[in-house]
């Protein structure tokens, strides 16, 4: 189907009515608009601490020595914790997400501005705060690597010296692809393309900051956490491993969430210093940090240097691709990715296009910035695998002179091709991408624009359009590809049906904004036919919900999603044991027709799943060796990963005077397979849209020679509000995924990976006139200006 959807549709006011899918006002609005949100910052526990942290201001430092007494007599301090003091209980250092270790608190070098140092706990955030300043650290100051090629000289100062036997500041190696079938190819191939390519250091600075509540009660033994946690269950497991307490002595709950966007993925050392405050005081102790702490210590995102190639016949047909990168981890190796991919899904830089041969080859090294690397609804790095092949054949379409729309059309993986594998090991399940190309360009009247560009070029005016289309591979696992740090990527669902006929859905994931309360309560509603009203969707606590890895890669409706349809449809199963006992017909002369089982043939007699929930915990008989309840629990191991795709036009204008960039319009086409709440995906979408924009034009995580982090504020990073973005125009295509239980691919992050090479695209086609052919991101007036003038900007 390709439907062009109008730009205001009315909600259909359904959630009182048995149907699943569907627009669907969201049920956790009205909690959240009435500022009845519970958020982590919200919880107040009866004789509750509060914690701060003193940061490194320096990038690259020896500790000589911390004196806290003047802290420690500050009033209303109740405890000052240092390094050296974590080194004594042995947790100085914590394990983080990817193999790697990561101080707790610094003890022999600080290796990031902003990086922990010590910690006071007082009892309110201000005499915690102040009794900061009073902490006095003598620090012995060491060049500080900033620049990502700096790093591998060998005379460059040493960061991880913490490593055994380390010697430079290599972090690991990586490829993927066939290097010599690609040599061949390049070899013979009519033209060749190369651009150096940058994704700069971003961050995904959501509203809400991170932060955590730990109550340890010595009595029970039982640590409570509430934390900004996108996965709770993960979280748990490895707190459990880190303190050595089982699971059960440990509940993480994950409460109302102000955005996460990848953000939330790891463990930072502010959560394990609450509950080492916890554990000492023994009372509650809050962490929660500021916008500054957010920007300077949390997961950033990006910052790849990537040279791309592309090679192709002299009429357009493209043959491969080689792409070389250099990646920035910052001090620790804190990315959030599955074991075996230290990348990401960064492998699928072969985009949406059927090629003979591609190659890739990473090195990723350690800078004195904060870590993290995945983050920012990037789906695993496929943000900087669909910027580079997005740019590189706009290169080549510059260089071949052909349109860019044209180029894409003729270089598709056709449908029949479909499930394909792609030259790096990616199994595409399904896609149909020329209609969704066709259906983008109809809806921006792509000839008719292309004309009015024409006409202004003649008149010097500035216009670009620019062209991403983008497939993503969302919804890791399956487990025996995909762990973290051992733990499978599969996803837990348990659903109860009580005996009036209402329900409680539990997941594993978590959502941050993405409105599953709402969402997973239809998938459930579609399979049984419940109103979603009636279905109570619990989540983000530890103790009441199943295991599961959570919510990241876009991987809750792939995952927990298909959990969701076949918990429900187990449960239906035995609805249906009920029913044929209730209606005294075999379960082969029932009807299944949404929220009732029916005798075939005789639609008068039939039970609603409301009088089979009630015959299931009743006190009439069931069948044979039945046990009573309607409940069922499922643990889902997803085959594949789902791939969405999507066609992206933007439009804009560059004032030729100030190089200020509009962006005039945005077409959007997106195909995430079976579309459950048409009003979230939107939303969804109007979200990473907005963010297309701020990392196209505006936001950058830059540093001085020195390591001081330039964009430690919202005054100096900038992002996007209502009034730099057009209104969005969306579409859709709904090509399923085969393998998934009801067609339903992810689409959170969609937006996001595809909208900075469209915004960047129209830019680089506005320029056109002045010969350019790239420039990076940000681009600001001044890198537009330079870009216009011939000049790179220095990074
Ligand atoms: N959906 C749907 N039909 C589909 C696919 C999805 O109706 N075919 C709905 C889902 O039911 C869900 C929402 O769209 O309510 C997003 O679903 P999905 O694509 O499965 O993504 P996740 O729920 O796993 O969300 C994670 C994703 C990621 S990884 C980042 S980063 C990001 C994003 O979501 N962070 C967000 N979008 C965000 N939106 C908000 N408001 N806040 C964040 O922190
Ligand atoms: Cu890469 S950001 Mo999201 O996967 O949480």
């Amino acid at each position: 189907t390709t439907v062009h959807e109008p730009k205001f549709t009315a909600f259909d006011d359904n959630d009182q009515k048995p149907v699943g899918y569907g627009r669907m006002l969201r049920k956790e609005d009205p909690r959240l608009l009435r500022g009845r949100g519970r958020f982590t910052d919200d919880v107040q526990l009866p004789g509750m601490l509060h914690l701060a942290i003193l940061r490194s201001p320096f990038a690259h430092a020896r500790i000589v020595s911390v004196d806290t007494s003047a802290a420690e007599a500050s009033p209303g301090v109740r405890l000052v914790v240092t390094g050296a003091m974590l080194a004594e209980k042995g947790l100085a250092w914590m394990p983080t997400l990817s193999n790697d270790v990561q101080a707790v608190l610094a003890t022999d070098k600080v290796r990031f501005q902003g990086q922990e140092v010590a910690f006071v706990v007082a009892t309110d955030r201000y005499a915690a705060r102040d009794a900061l300043e009073l902490i006095d650290v003598e620090y012995d100051v060491l060049d500080p690597v900033i620049d990502v090629r700096r790093a591998l000289e060998p005379d460059a100062p040493l960061i991880r010296d913490d490593l055994d036997g380390k010697t430079n500041n290599h972090c690991f190696d990586w490829e993927t692809g066939d290097e010599a079938e690609t040599e061949a190819v390049f070899a013979s191939a009519d033209v060749v393309v190369q651009e150096d390519i940058v994704y700069p250091r971003v961050h995904p600075a959501p509203m809400e900051t991170c932060g955590a509540v730990a109550d340890f009660d010595p009595v029970e033994g039982k640590l409570k956490l509430w934390s900004t946690t996108q996965a709770p269950h993960a979280h748990r497991t490895l707190y459990a491993i880190v303190a050595g307490l089982p699971e059960h002595k440990i509940q993480v709950i994950a409460p109302d969430i102000g955005g996460g966007f990848g953000n939330k993925v790891p463990i930072y050392p502010g959560y394990v210093c609450a509950i080492v405050g916890s554990l000492l005081t023994g009372k509650p102790v809050k962490w929660m940090e500021d916008r500054s702490e957010n920007l300077i210590s949390t997961g950033f995102a990006r910052d790849y240097i990537m040279r791309g190639e592309i090679a192709a016949t002299r009429d357009g047909r493209i043959l491969a691709i080689r792409t070389n990168v250099l990646a920035d981890h910052g001090a620790f190796n804190g990315t959030a990715a599955p074991v075996k991919y230290p990348a990401g899904f960064f492998g699928v830089f072969t985009g949406s296009y059927d090629i003979q041969a591609a190659y890739c080859k990473m090195t990723a090294v350690y800078t004195n910035k904060a870590p993290g690397g995945v983050a920012y609804a990037c789906s695993f790095r496929i943000t900087e695998a669909v910027y580079l092949v997005e740019r590189i054949v706009d290169c080549l379409a510059h260089e071949l002179g052909m349109d860019p729309a044209e180029l894409r059309l003729k270089n598709f993986i056709r449908p029949e091709q479909f499930p394909y594998e792609t030259k790096t090991g990616w199994v595409y399940d399904s896609g149909n991408y020329e209609p969704t190309m066709r259906l983008a360009m109809d809806i921006a009247g792509y000839a008719e624009l292309r004309r009015e560009q024409e006409a202004k070029r003649a008149r010097g005016e500035l216009m670009g359009i620019g062209i991403a289309f983008f497939t993503e591979a969302v919804g890791a696992g399956p487990r025996k590809n995909m762990d973290i740090l051992g733990l499978g990527m599969a996803d837990g669902c348990e659903l109860r049906v009580h005996p009036t006929g209402k329900a409680v859905v539990r997941l594993s994931v978590k959502t941050q904004g993405q409105g599953h309360e709402t969402t997973f309560a239809q998938i459930v509603a579609e399979e049984i036919g419940i109103p979603p009203a009636d279905i109570e969707v619990v989540h983000g606590d530890t103790d009441n919900t199943p295991f599961g890895l959570g919510t990241y890669g876009s991987r809750s409706t792939p995952v927990s999603g298909a959990a969701a349809a076949l918990v429900a449809r187990k449960v239906r199963d035995k609805a249906q044991l009920i029913a044929s006992a209730m209606l005294e017909v075999t379960v082969a002369d029932l009807d299944w027709v949404k929220g009732a089982f029916q005798v075939k043939g005789d639609p008068g007699k039939s039970v609603t799943i409301q009088q089979i929930a009630m015959r299931a915990h009743g006190a009439g008989d069931l069948p044979d060796g039945m046990e009573g309840g309607l409940e069922a629990q499922i643990c889902y191991n997803p085959s594949n990963l789902t791939y969405p795709h999507g066609a992206y036009i933007c439009v804009v204008d560059v004032d030729p005077g100030t190089a200020q960039v509009k962006v005039r319009r945005f077409i959007a086409v997106d195909d995430c397979g079976t579309r459950i709440n048409p009003m979230i995906i939107e939303g969804q979408i109007h979200g990473g849209l907005t963010d297309g924009v701020g990392m196209a034009l505006m936001e950058m995580i830059a540093f001085d020679e020195d390591g001081n982090c330039l964009g430690a504020s919202l005054m100096d990073y900038l992002i996007p509000t209502s009034l730099e973005v057009p209104d969005w125009e969306t579409g859709y295509t709904v090509t399923p995924s085969p393998h998934h239980p009801i067609g339903a691919k992810g689409v959170g992050e969609s937006a996001t990976v595809g909208s900075p090479p469209a915004i960047v695209n129209a830019v680089v086609d506005a320029l056109k006139p002045f010969g350019v052919r790239h420039a990076d991101m940000p681009l600001t007036p001044s890198r537009v200006w330079d870009a216009m003038r011939g000049q790179a900007t220095p990074p």
